[in-house]
């Protein structure tokens, strides 16, 4: 199972939170990732956290390098069985979110959205924010996983989906 999503919505923090260790390096800031990790969760099972997109600072990372090295990677692997696609749960869905997701749902690829930083929402503002990314994602809030590394939400679902994925 492969994880992407913008730098900084929390990609190595949920790998470390799934696999209850720190592997992933989680970093204040964006961009770290530069390379393909690949955790080993099983002798023939694997978590593999993608460099984050849309990290513009400084000079621009070389052009089309990442398209290349993330969607030929998404697009040549058998064996690939879920594509979480993070998002971040206050924030919404960004253009690079967007764009990602469409390139997505045009591969045939198994993917599922995760919402992250559960967090930072409000409880009171949880309902209507959970059906607001739900719906600019053209998704219901129920196929939505809604998860906070930090207080734990919705960790207990997604890590039995994940066991699920990896034991199946
Ligand atoms: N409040 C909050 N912060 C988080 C959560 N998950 C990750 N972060 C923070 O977001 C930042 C980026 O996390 P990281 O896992 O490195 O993101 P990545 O770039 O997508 O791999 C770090 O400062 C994390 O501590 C979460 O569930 N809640
Ligand atoms: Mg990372």
């Amino acid at each position: 199972m492969a994880f992407v999503g913008r730098s900084n919505v929390g990609k190595s923090s949920l790998i470390n939170k799934l696999c209850n260790r720190a592997l992933a390096k989680v970093s204040n800031t964006p961009g770290r990732t530069r390379v393909i990790n690949v955790f080993l969760a099983g002798h023939d099972r694997w978590l593999v956290d993608l460099p984050g997109y849309g990290y513009v600072a400084g000079k621009p990372p070389e052009a089309g390098l990442w398209e290349a090295m993330i969607e030929g990677y998404l697009t040549s692997r058998p064996t690939l069985r879920m594509v979480f696609a993070l998002v971040d749960a206050k924030v919404g869905p960004t253009k690079l979110d967007f764009q990602m997701f469409k390139w997505l749902a045009s591969h045939d690829l198994p993917w599922r959205i995760v919402a992250t930083k559960a967090d930072q929402v409000k409880p009171s503002k949880t309902v209507l924010q959970k059906r607001e990314v739900a719906q600019a994602l053209g998704v219901q809030p129920k196929d939505l996983a809604w998860v906070s590394v930090h207080d734990g939400t919705g960790m207990r679902e997604l890590r039995a989906e994940t066991e699920a994925l990896l034991t199946a």
